[in-house]
């Protein structure tokens, strides 16, 4: 039996910085990985709408929405995304929703720390402070991962995903420079057609936006 597609929420628009880093690439990624199919929904990235607020209490995105469950959390939505496939082996579903917990919440506050204070807050003084405090996050994970492919077993997992997810802005920004594990396991990862898939069509989707929102600029009142 074929598998009804899911949605995924995302935005409208973002402006270019954004753009290949929004969290509903997480989903799609995990959609990809578990061939599951999905289509795309949007919500205003702003004005909010009530309509949004709805399905995601904090105004973010992604959610996702499959017949009548509505889910947010990028965590939440690519465990269930996995759930029955080899993302989530059930011999070792404690350890990957470990590591993936471990992704969300101690790798990704501290990358968001320095992101916050460098790209939105201008402040180079904290964005220094918050470098050095990630920086040992960064080794104790590349020590975690020295010699391996992947976080959990021999197998990439949906842990995987979420960290690489989590590593992959903060690399792309030079925060991985020192520690060449990451870097190849960040490549390692990226590399796979579900990712590549995924990111081409999330590309493709703010192209359609940029141009959606110049012709309507462009548009005579
Ligand atoms: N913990 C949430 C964070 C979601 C999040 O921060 N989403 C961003 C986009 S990547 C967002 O919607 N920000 C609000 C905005 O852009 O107005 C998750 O992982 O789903």
């Amino acid at each position: 039996m074929t598998r009804a597609p899911v949605t995924i929420v995302t935005y409208d628009w973002v402006p270019p910085f954004a753009q290949g880093y929004v969290r509903e690439i997480r989903a799609r990624w995990a959609a990809e990985e578990a061939g599951i199919p999905y289509r795309i929904e949007t919500v205003p990235v702003s004005p909010k709408s009530a309509a949004h607020r709805e399905m995601q209490p904090f105004e973010q995105v992604p959610v996702l929405k499959d017949g009548d469950l509505t889910l947010f959390e990028s965590g939440a939505i690519a465990l269930y995304l996995a759930e029955g496939t080899a993302l989530l082996p059930e011999s070792r579903r404690a350890e990957v929703t470990q590591w993936l917990i471990a992704a969300l919440n101690s790798v990704e506050p501290q990358v968001m720390a320095w992101v916050t204070a460098g790209l939105f807050d201008k402040d180079e003084a904290a964005a220094e402070r918050a470098m050095k405090r990630l920086q040992p996050r960064l080794a104790q994970l590349a020590a975690a991962l020295e010699g391996r492919d992947w976080l959990v077993g021999d197998t990439f997992s949906v842990a995987d995903l979420m960290m690489v997810e989590v590593l992959r802005g903060a690399g792309d920004d030079g925060a991985l420079d020192d520690h060449p594990v990451l870097k190849a396991y960040v490549a390692r990862a990226t590399a796979r057609p579900g990712f590549k898939k995924a990111m081409a069509d999330h590309m493709a989707h703010w192209t359609d936006a940029d141009r959606a929102k110049a012709e309507k600029q462009g548009a005579p009142a």
